[in-house]
């Protein structure tokens, strides 16, 4: 059992506990990639893992799983919600690399400035983040072009315990994820056309920023190729902008 494979299992039970979960269409070859990367006695196998599921509110839930030994695992989990909801993304990046490890947990609002919306979206996680602020520490530096994107209860923390990415990390992500779900649950569709307009401006601003800063290009360029990549980016990871061009 790898780091995040918890993680993972946790949220599609959170999921088809409260939700009609349909699966959702990976395309081919997305579904399970391998490589062997590195020589000699370091050789070891890089496999990513794709998983995508949708419900009546959630246009795309999908997860990519890299497990490349005990300094390479990432999960990165996000929730897009259809386009007729002003629900928030839930975006959880979690990486462990030669250099330690990575966190990234939070409802990614569309409307981070307002403050109807903080009201809604971010108040009532504020507890739950505070909960959460002694075991995870800020984690420093981040890009500051990535800051719009992030809400004010952003868990960003660098563990330095793998034990500590056991329990408190995956206690918040069981948590955050909680209180997304009954955002989802509460959340009525919306029919006005200014702002329908808005939510959808505001997804494809987030799509775009993350498909092009996606800072697992580099790692899956090395490992997989550069063609296999960008497909796996705008064709699986962030395809909204596809999906709209198809309608
Ligand atoms: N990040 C992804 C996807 C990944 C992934 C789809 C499937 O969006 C992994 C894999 N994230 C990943 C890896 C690293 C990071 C880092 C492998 C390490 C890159 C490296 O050091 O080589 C949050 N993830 C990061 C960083 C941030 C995030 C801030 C540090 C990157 C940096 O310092 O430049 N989550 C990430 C992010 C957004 C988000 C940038 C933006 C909205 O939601």
């Amino acid at each position: 059992m790898t780091l995040y494979q918890p993680f993972l299992d946790t949220a599609i039970v959170s999921l088809q506990e409260r939700f009609d979960l349909q699966d959702y269409p990976i395309p081919d070859g997305f579904v399970s990639k391998s490589a062997i990367v590195g020589k000699g006695k370091h050789q070891e196998e890089v496999l990513t893992t794709s998983y995508a599921y949708q419900t009546s509110k959630l246009r795309q839930i999908r997860a990519a799983h890299v497990q490349g030994g005990s300094s390479l695992q990432v999960l990165n989990f996000v929730i897009f919600p259809h386009l007729n909801y002003d629900l928030p993304f839930f975006g959880a990046d979690l990486v462990t690399l030669p250099g330690g490890h990575l966190i990234a947990l939070d409802m990614q609002p569309l409307f981070r400035d307002n403050s109807a919306y903080q009201e809604r979206y971010t108040r009532p996680v504020w507890p739950i983040f505070e909960q959460y602020r002694q075991q995870l520490p800020w984690g420093g530096d981040f890009p500051a072009e990535a800051q719009p994107f992030f809400s004010p209860v952003f868990l960003w923390t660098r563990p330095k315990e793998t034990s500590v990415v056991e329990t408190y990390v995956l206690a918040a992500f069981q948590d955050y994820l909680r209180i997304y779900l009954d955002f989802v649950e509460q959340a009525e569709p919306i029919h006005d056309p200014h702002e329908l307009a808005a939510i959808e401006q505001a997804q494809l601003r987030y799509l775009r920023y993350r498909a092009e800063k996606d800072p697992a290009r580099g790692m899956f360029t090395r490992f997989y190729g550069s063609e296999w990549t960008e497909e796996y980016i705008h064709g699986f990871l962030f395809n909204l902008e596809r999906k709209l061009a198809r309608l």
